[in-house]
């Protein structure tokens, strides 16, 4: 079906002026669309859920009601008190009420509000936008702490289980198209071996959760730089978006996630590896920023395990990327045959940049 025959669906006021790509998702496909009539412009975010990473698109949708509608009450609520005013994108439903579309090839579609006057950025800018970025992932975990966690279905099972992405990495590498990928590159065997090097790094938050040592709580799951948006205005942040894997989980994932993403200055698309490292004051400054909205959150057991947690989601989503780029480019969207392994190459420099700066991590976070 044609995109602006589509729209017509869905509940919007106004003539389709302009629809264009949006963002560097790795996952959905995402568009800007712009409706206008004569005194107003309503800007709003179509978005194809991705059918081969989301098996179950209508519970996507589902919980994402669910969840925006106890933030936006939440964020209502506590509208008078709040140094800012805080956003969350809402769903546009279609005019008989739906939250989603499915067309003819199964494909599910929706549309979100845009956060007006806002960006996100594709690498931290600086201590001050680290910050922020901590400020809103830690006002997030605030709104969805009251939460009931077990209100919404598991969005991706498996998600951020890092021996099942270790299992898929092997079930992959036993096939033979993936093992001559393997033998061919010389990149792609060093990228092999730094996984072999650290496969017992995998279960160290499943034998945490199973001692009773951490407990899971309602989680973003996705929050990196480019998920977390920024007032162009003010430049505070004031949302955090791409709310397909809100769920149950540790809160150690989605901090390591953002720290893999905001710490590293070079961002994950950099060719040249010397330029990625972790950068411990922009680590500072996002834990500030974190604190000062949530810092009751983290009790001694959560903070026990921060640095591991630092160092497991670059092996993680380098693992990840590894894993597609050997399987033939399934999962990620890629612009380039050799994109998935570049980007591998970038999360495990990184993991040993945190490596090499354990000592120094640790007390940082022993100083929060
Ligand atoms: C994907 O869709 P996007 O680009 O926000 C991925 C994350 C990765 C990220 C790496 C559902 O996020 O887990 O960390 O790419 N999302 C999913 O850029 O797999
Ligand atoms: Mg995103």
């Amino acid at each position: 079906m044609e995109l602006p025959l589509l729209l017509q669906e869905f509940a919007v006021e106004g003539r389709l002026v302009t629809l264009q790509p949006l963002g560097n998702g790795n996952v959905n496909d995402t568009y800007l669309a712009v409706f206008r009539n004569t005194f107003t412009e309503t800007q709003l975010v179509l978005q194809r859920i991705n059918g081969k990473v989301f098996p179950t698109p209508a519970a996507i949708m589902s919980n994402m009601h669910k969840i925006t509608a106890h933030c936006h009450a939440k964020l209502e609520k506590e509208l008078d008190t709040a140094d800012r005013v805080w956003q969350m994108p809402r769903i546009v439903q279609t005019r008989d009420g739906r939250d989603c579309v499915q067309t003819d090839d199964g494909a599910y579609w929706r549309v979100i509000t845009l956060i007006p006057s806002a960006r996100a950025y594709d690498r931290a800018q600086n201590a001050e936008h680290a910050m922020e970025c901590g400020a809103v992932l830690g006002h997030f975990h605030h709104l969805v702490a009251d939460f009931d966690p077990t209100s919404v279905q598991d969005p991706l099972p498996g998600f951020h289980v890092t021996p099942g992405y270790l299992a898929a990495y092997d079930a992959t590498l036993a096939e033979p198209k993936a093992a001559a990928k393997l033998d061919a590159s010389m990149e792609a065997r060093r990228c092999a071996r730094f996984v072999e090097n650290r496969r017992r790094l995998a279960t160290v938050f499943q034998d945490a959760v199973d001692r009773g040592e951490l407990r899971r709580r309602m989680v973003h799951g996705d929050p990196k730089v480019n998920n977390i948006m920024i007032d162009e205005f003010t430049a505070k942040g004031t949302a955090m978006i791409d709310l397909d894997t809100v769920s149950a989980g540790l809160v150690h994932i989605d901090f390591g996630d953002a720290l893999r993403s905001i710490c590293n200055p070079a961002g994950e698309e950099e060719q040249n590896l010397a330029k990625v490292r972790f950068d411990e004051d922009l680590c500072l400054a996002f834990c500030k920023g974190y604190m000062a909205e949530a810092s009751d959150f983290l009790t001694d057991a959560d903070r026990a395990y921060l640095y591991d947690a630092i160092r497991l989601l670059p092996f993680e989503l380098g693992l990840r990327f590894f894993q597609d780029y050997l399987a033939g480019d399934v999962y990620f969207k890629t612009r380039s045959p050799e994109q998935n392994l570049a980007r591998a190459r970038v999360q495990f420099r990184l993991c040993e940049s945190i490596e090499a700066r354990e000592r120094s991590i640790r007390s940082l976070i022993d100083s929060l």
